[in-house]
């Protein structure tokens, strides 16, 4: 079994459809990972553990989506220097932009790589952990140069009606 490098945490079980954006582009690029629920205000030890014990496990990076007052990517990023990549979960009272914020205003010496809000931002947090992974694995490299090509070429040079 490969080693799983990857974690993808989320603050709620009503974040999966979201976080499971990342799962399914990390699929497509053939990287293992770990999908976790772990919540900074709900299960603030199991982050605690999480955090201590993700060098020593082997990530490399931590994808964490969260929504409202999204504390856990940042708190994430205090407790272990594996880079935290921060997905803002789309809230239906402020439309994420909420999520956003606590996400985004990190203090100086703590950074999170915040993502857009949502299904994109999930989805770019998946290719933006592959692509760091890939410096260190050709292999991964090539698929994603591959992937890459394939969505370009995908896109029409000019628009239809429906
Ligand atoms: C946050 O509160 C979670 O990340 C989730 O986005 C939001 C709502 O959680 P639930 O009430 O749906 O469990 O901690």
């Amino acid at each position: 079994m490969a080693q799983v490098k990857v974690g993808i945490i989320m603050g709620s079980q009503s974040d999966w459809p979201t976080m499971k954006e990342a799962a399914e582009v990390l699929d497509e690029l053939e990287v293992p990972y770990e999908a976790r629920i772990v919540s900074a205000h709900r299960t603030p030890d199991r982050l605690w553990n999480y955090g201590k014990t993700a060098v020593e496990r082997g990530l490399h990076v931590i994808i964490a989506g969260a929504g409202g007052a999204a504390h856990l990517p940042g708190m994430m990023a205090s407790k272990t220097r594996v880079p935290v990549v921060g997905v803002p979960v789309q809230t239906k009272a402020l439309s994420g932009v909420d999520s956003l914020y606590s996400i985004l205003q990190m203090p100086r010496g703590f950074p999170v790589a915040t993502m857009a809000i949502g299904g994109a931002g999930a989805r770019n947090a998946g290719l933006m952990a592959a692509q760091m992974l890939a410096m260190n694995d050709p292999a991964l490299a090539q698929r994603l140069d591959a992937w890459r090509a394939a969505l370009s070429a995908s896109i029409p040079e000019e628009p239809k009606d429906d």
